[in-house]
């Protein structure tokens, strides 16, 4: 009879993710997480099931623009595919934004919605782009207290309710760059108590959404970051017209193909500013720190799938005689990959439990100064492991790994966007030094380290040890780079950040392995000794800068 492999299948994420089960354990007083637990099993049952299914069905399913209809009338229409449209749907209900707003955990709060987001997002072809979006602009309307905007906007950001709830989008990036926001060229003029707003949105993610947080200069103010205001803008006039808004077209992707990015034009948006005329970098940044939040949580939560299928498929796949599950060297692969996304998860998390705190008003002021600089590098470390991972698993199922039907290209496709949107690794390796020099952050990082690093029992000190090592070098080398100056010191800056973020890693992993094996759990420790190996410290002590000019050069 002729062979057939037979495919992969997904396990239930929450039953099977047992990374996520101890960490809930360790952390959740015993009320919240017997409240909690059973909406997490449902969210993995759905995110398991039907929504997966849905998910897979709809593959090669993408968003239509239609710029005008039969009779030559501009409509800009933009239809969503099939698992979006249901995934905006179950997102409501299940209070994948929500639940951070409810507070019905306190501190906890985060912990909770994050959880059921981190289950939620491998099934629905990255609808976690609209609900970051949504999550960072309710956030900054609480931050900037404007209560008119409070009132119209935070009750549908929030709501459970799928006909009444409100999707934001997030337009920052122009044509003149996605990074450097200051020199953008949007213009804001005066009409009557609002603005309307001229200029071009090159990268507008979710362009669907019901309202969106966006950066235009008011005429006459100066150039820069600070010259920029924030602004407010619904997408929609009341009769349902566009306002003020042209969809020249939608982009064409590598990956996230089911997110409706678009370049837009604003022709007099009407728009109401958020917090004064001014400051609108700085006033945006509530926003950019949640959405990197989210990523975080998306580059784990995508390792953790991929690794769940690639596992599943070694205990079926036959090869030179056994199954994959059974070949040492396969089984050292999956290891590598299994131990980068537990530091992940757990760096993740604790940028996440910072963020539940200072919601919840108990978070300290060290807590304050670690959550600024935790938050980029989360964003920067687990990106960059969610596409190292994804590329592995991929190869872990060898071609069939590269074919689109097997529904796997797309892990990597997917992950790819981590490391650029929401801030590139060197813009927030960046963003890092910034924290560290602005908000004096590096004394409550290394403490950070020692503290976790110290949790280990005999088995985890080696690596406590590798990891306070690394931070160390780290501190040193910064030192040192200083005295050389800026040139020096950014060169070097994306080593520094890894490095850093990398060394948290592993003391949050030690920490948690002394926790898991008093209970007889000994896979913590595992993925911490084998993550410890996959190298912690990327400081380069030596100057590179003339190899870097040279090969610049070529
Ligand atoms: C999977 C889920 C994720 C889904 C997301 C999906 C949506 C995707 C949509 C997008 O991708 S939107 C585009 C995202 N764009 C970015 O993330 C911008 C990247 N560039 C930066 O972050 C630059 O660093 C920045 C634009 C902030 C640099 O601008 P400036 O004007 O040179 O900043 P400057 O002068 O250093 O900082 C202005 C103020 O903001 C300073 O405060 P002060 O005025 O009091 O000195 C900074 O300290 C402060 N600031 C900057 N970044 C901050 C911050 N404060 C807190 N947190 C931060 N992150």
């Amino acid at each position: 009879m002729a062979f057939f492999q037979e495919p992969p299948s997904l396990p239930d994420p929450f039953r099977a993710d047992r990374v996520l089960q101890s960490y809930l354990d360790r952390v959740l007083p015993a009320d919240v997480k017997a409240a909690v637990i059973p909406e997490l099993e449902e969210m993995g049952e759905l995110a398991g099931g039907p929504l997966h299914a849905l998910a897979m069905a709809d593959r090669d399913s993408l968003p239509v623009h239609t710029p005008f209809d039969a009779w030559g009338k501009r409509v800009d229409h933009i239809e969503l595919t099939a698992t979006w449209k249901e995934a905006a749907k179950v997102a409501a209900e299940r209070g994948v934004v929500a639940t951070a707003y409810e507070r019905k955990h306190g501190p906890y709060s985060r912990i909770h919605q994050f959880a059921l987001a981190y289950l939620f997002n491998p099934s629905t072809h990255v609808y976690s782009c609209p609900l970051a979006m949504t999550d960072g602009a309710a956030k900054t309307l609480v931050s900037h207290k404007n209560s008119a905007l409070l009132e119209r906007a935070l009750g549908r950001l929030t709501s459970r309710d799928p006909k009444k709830a409100w999707w934001s989008g997030q337009w920052m990036t122009e044509r003149t760059g996605g990074s450097d926001v200051a020199i953008s060229e949007t213009v804001a003029r005066k009409d009557g108590d609002a603005y309307r707003l001229y200029g071009t949105k090159w990268f507008t993610s979710a362009a669907t959404s019901d309202m969106t947080l966006t950066l235009a200069r008011p005429e006459g103010n100066p150039p820069g970051g600070s010259g920029l205001a924030l602004f407010y803008l619904e997408l929609k006039n009341p009769d349902g017209s566009l306002n003020g808004i042209v969809v020249n077209r939608l982009k064409d992707k590598l990956g996230t193909r089911m997110v409706p990015t678009a370049e837009l034009t604003l022709d007099g948006a009407r728009a109401l500013p958020v917090s004064g005329l001014g400051d609108g970098v700085k006033n945006i940044t509530p926003m950019l720190n949640i959405t990197r939040t989210w990523n975080a949580v998306c580059s784990v939560s995508g390792m953790q799938r991929g690794l769940l299928m690639a596992k599943d498929y070694a205990k079926k796949r036959v090869a030179f005689g056994n199954k994959l599950s059974e070949k040492p060297l396969h089984v050292d692969t999956l290891a590598g990959l299994q131990a980068e996304a537990n530091a992940a998860f757990f760096l993740c998390f604790r940028a996440v439990e910072l963020l539940g705190r200072e919601e919840a008003g108990v978070l300290t002021e060290e807590e304050s100064k670690l959550l600024r600089a935790i938050t980029p590098l989360a964003k920067l470390v687990t990106a960059k492991q969610a596409v190292g991972v994804a590329s592995e698993v991929l190869e872990a199922f060898g071609g069939a790994g590269y074919v689109e039907d097997t529904g796997l290209p797309v892990l990597l496709r997917d992950a790819q966007v981590l490391p650029i949107w929401e801030g590139t690794t060197n813009v927030l390796s960046l963003d890092l030094l910034r924290a560290l020099g602005k908000s004096g952050s590096m004394e409550p990082l290394e403490r950070e380290v020692s503290q976790r690093a110290r949790a280990a029992d005999a088995e985890g000190k080696a690596c406590g040890l590798a990891a306070e090592a690394a931070i160390a070098h780290a501190k040193a080398w910064l030192m040192g780079a200083i005295e050389k100056g800026p040139p020096a010191i950014e060169a070097g800056a994306r080593r520094f950040a890894l490095t850093v973020g990398r060394a948290v890693e592993l003391a949050l992993l030690v920490e948690h392995a002394a926790w898991a094996r008093a209970r007889g759990d000994g896979r913590p420790l595992a993925a911490a000794r084998r993550f410890a190996r996959n190298g912690v410290d990327r400081i380069v002590d030596e100057d590179l800068s003339e190899d870097a000019r040279v090969l610049a050069g070529e």
